[in-house]
């Protein structure tokens, strides 16, 4: 049977059921009510929208029940047509786009195959920024482990986060003599992250400090570590080469904490080449900077690309700048190695933080704030 929607509008509810009734007969379905603002004075009325049958048009309109005000059905003229035409026109896309929505729900729960608990978990990481293939995968190892040890899904996907964030002491906490190079791709934060680590070992652990740097690649670099060297009271020596580089880290053997810049360079076999400059430098410990601001897939990218360098630490910037802190576990994961710090923003030496494992673990499952605090 076919049906037939029509809109009334009329001053009050009353009256625009009465229309409906008039026009539609009794068993007319009410498909949608709102109310309107029409005309210069922009008086309101309620528009109503209903269905009928069609064999229910058969029959003559009836007028409204006295003392009701006669209803005005829907106005006539080229400016009620148009405005029409746009109501019908936004009820079709919001229709259109809420069956995607709904069309894409069931999609994922199909594709997905899991029970609703764990799509929404997956639902949760992916907001936090976390790959998609790497969501699924720890929901799916979650859902798995869930069968011998009964206990809520994201508690057992903390866990597994917990075993692929590896945290490690701060750099700036170490006992003993110790020499880090910070490596990465070029303007991810290398001099400001070595700056804000110099700034909290000489303010925060007394640590006897130094700076080398081999960036004399880029205009400015030696004047920007100069800079800061000069603020804390600490020397900086510059080395072009890796005869330099020797002579340099001898002349600071006294110090507590050595911490080597490098050339941040566009291409991954430069980056390497000033890996393997550093290297040279005996017990130094390579400390790969990778910037979260692009994202879980572009830091996968970066990741993957810079894994052969086989880095003994991550150093994460620009978390302020990323969409979600769960893109870190895209370079934890593919590199292996633990977290030594994150950086979240441009102030040295306050936005640096050592977070421990289940202060990384919350920071990927519920966000900023809980990495604030320090490792003691
Ligand atoms: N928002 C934000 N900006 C940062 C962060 N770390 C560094 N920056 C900014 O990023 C820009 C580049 O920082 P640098 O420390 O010079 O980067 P770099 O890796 O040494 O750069 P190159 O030596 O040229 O490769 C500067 O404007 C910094 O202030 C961070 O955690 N968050
Ligand atoms: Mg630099």
């Amino acid at each position: 049977m076919s049906h037939v929607v029509q809109t009334f509008r009329a001053p009050d509810p009353a009256s625009a059921l009465a229309a409906v009734k008039a026009a539609l007969g009794p068993d007319a379905v009410l498909l949608s009510t709102r109310t309107v603002q029409t005309g210069l004075l922009r008086r309101r009325e309620v528009e109503v929208t209903a269905a009928a049958a069609a064999p229910a048009l058969a029959e003559p309109p009836r007028p409204a029940a006295p003392p009701a005000p006669r209803p005005r059905l829907a106005p006539a003229g080229d400016e009620a047509l148009a405005a029409e035409v746009r109501h019908l026109r936004r009820s079709v896309e919001e229709a259109r786009r809420a069956l995607a929505a709904v069309t894409r729900e069931a999609r994922a729960h199909r594709d997905l195959d899991l029970p609703p608990p764990a799509v929404e978990l997956y639902a949760r990481l992916l907001g936090r920024g976390v790959e998609p293939v790497l969501a699924e995968e720890l929901v799916r190892q979650a859902l798995e482990l869930a069968r011998s040890r009964p206990a809520p899904l994201d508690a057992l996907v903390r866990d597994l986060l917990g075993e692929r964030l590896l945290p490690c002491r701060a750099p700036w906490l170490h006992e003993g003599r110790h020499v880090i190079a910070l490596v990465g791709p070029t303007g991810v934060g290398k001099t400001t992250t070595l700056a804000k680590i110099a700034a909290r070992a000489v303010l925060e652990a007394r640590r006897k400090v130094a700076l080398l740097t081999v960036d004399t690649y880029r205009i400015g670099a030696t004047d920007q570590l100069a800079r800061y060297g000069e603020i804390m009271g600490v020397p900086v020596l510059v080395a072009r080469d890796r005869n330099e580089l020797r002579r340099a880290a001898e002349r600071v053997r006294e110090a507590d904490l050595v911490l080597i810049d490098t050339a941040g360079r566009s291409s991954a076999d430069d980056v390497a080449r000033q890996a393997e400059l550093v290297r040279s430098v005996p017990r130094v410990q390579l400390h790969l900077v990778v910037s979260a601001a692009s994202g879980a897939s572009a830091l996968a990218a970066v990741a993957e690309q810079y894994r052969g360098l086989m880095p003994d630490r991550l150093v994460f910037s620009k978390l302020d700048e990323s969409s979600g802190p769960g893109a870190i576990l895209s370079a934890a994961v593919r590199v292996g190695r633990p977290v030594a710090c994150i950086a979240d923003g441009q102030r040295v030496p306050e936005d640096l933080h050592a977070p421990t494992g289940p202060e990384l673990c919350e920071l990927v499952l519920t966000g900023y704030g809980t990495h604030t605090r320090e490792r003691e």
